[in-house]
């Protein structure tokens, strides 16, 4: 990355080659190389970008704009780690802190059956207390209330962490969540894989290079999963391409990631200080050079709940093919001043959907399709 960040990108010249080349990359389906990327991330033309980024969602997806109808668990928000840009977390003596009774899952569950959910998603912290068992048996009370529901839950830092809290092996622990019911892992952890950054926002967290490689084991089991960029915070464009990097590096080797997530960063009640923030000209842009990049992954997710919903829609004219779901309750982007709707109704993703000229297909969680609109 020592010569990307010498190279900075200026000159009307090299910027006008630089589309002609990715144009015809897009065109002839040939990889982006990552001073390219920096490139893009450099340039003010968001309308080119965009441009270039939904022929190369076109090309892989056609019309089709995917969703899924779920719920999100937030389990407990007692964590050990305290990243500086999560507002959720809470320490266990700290006023607000909570963790949910089996019986408390059980019911959400249900009426996420009863709301027509495929999916449950799980997103928690790393619990001081609980012990492996109890996550095997949150797992194992989901699947009792409908077998047919897909649960998304755990990333590679819960792996880690449950390896180190149970004595098992990482290969062990999915082996055991997967026999109470895992169905795929969520995207989360990732951050910015670089660990000069990390270092500064979450230096309790697993480092990058142990995600990734967490992360290939989880593959590995036959496991499918996503990965997501946190962006906006203290990284640079040189960071967001380093990290699209590992990650297209990683795909290239195991195939199992499903769907890239960039997450915009929220910043009330965190502690980061000197975040700049995204506004929606950044968060277009990282979308569709995201797109562009990462050729060897099939979806590209907004995830509405961190862009707002009007982004989301407009970042479908960005290369965008994937909505994420119905979501229902959700504390990580809300304790952190998002204000989008808690929950947005299947009628109101298909309609959104629509009114970009799109097809609407409603998918489970592996992406098989279930019907269009
Ligand atoms: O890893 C925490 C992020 C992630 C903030 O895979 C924040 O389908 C913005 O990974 N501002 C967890 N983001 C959520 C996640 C996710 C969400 C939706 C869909 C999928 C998927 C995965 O939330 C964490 C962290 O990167 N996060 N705090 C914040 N202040
Ligand atoms: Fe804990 Fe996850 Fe929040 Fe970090 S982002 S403090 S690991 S809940």
């Amino acid at each position: 990355m020592g010569i990307l960040r010498q190279n900075r990108f200026d000159g009307l010249g090299f910027m006008q080659k630089l589309f002609e080349t990715i144009k015809e990359k897009v065109v002839s389906g040939t990889r982006i190389t990552d001073a390219e990327a920096l490139g893009l991330f450099e340039s003010h033309d968001l309308l080119a970008i965009g441009e270039l980024a939904a022929e190369a969602n076109r090309r892989k997806n056609g019309d089709k704009v995917y969703f899924n109808v779920n719920r999100h668990i937030n389990y407990t928000n007692l964590c050990v780690n305290r990243c500086k840009f999560c507002a959720f977390s809470k320490e266990a003596d700290e006023p607000g802190g909570y963790t949910l009774q089996l019986e408390q899952i059980a019911e959400k569950a249900r009426e996420a059956v009863s709301a027509g959910a495929t999916e449950i998603h799980t997103v928690g912290g790393l619990h001081p207390d609980l012990s492996f068992d109890f996550y095997l048996a949150m797992l194992r009370t989901i699947k009792q209330v409908e077998p047919k529901l897909h649960i998304k839950a755990f990333t590679a830092v819960e792996i880690d962490y449950f390896s180190q809290l149970s004595g098992l092996s990482i290969a062990e622990v999915i082996d055991a969540l997967k026999k109470a019911g895992l169905g795929s892992l969520p995207g989360g952890g990732a951050e910015i894989l670089g660990q000069q950054v990390r270092d500064k926002i979450c230096p309790e967290k697993i480092s990058g290079q142990r995600w990734l490689e967490v992360t290939e084991m989880v593959h590995a089991a036959g496991l499918r999963s996503n990965a997501t960029m946190l962006f906006g915070h203290l990284e640079d464009y040189v960071d967001r391409v380093e990290h699209l990097r590992l990650l297209r590096d990683l795909q290239d080797k195991t195939g199992g990631f499903q769907t890239f997530i960039p997450l915009a960063f929220q910043p009330d009640n965190t502690r980061v200080p000197g975040a700049r923030g995204v506004g929606g000209v950044d968060a277009l842009k990282t979308l569709a050079i995201s797109r562009l990049y990462l050729d060897n992954f099939q979806h590209i997710k907004a995830y509405w709940v961190m862009l707002g919903l009007k982004i989301a829609q407009t970042a479908l004219c960005f290369g965008v093919n994937d909505l994420d779901g119905t979501v229902v309750e959700e504390k990580i982007g809300h304790d952190a001043g998002a204000d989008s709707p808690q929950a947005m109704g299947k009628e109101q993703i298909v309609e959104l959907i629509r009114k970009a000229g799109r097809v609407a297909v409603e998918r489970d969680t592996l992406y098989n399709e279930l019907r269009a609109f």
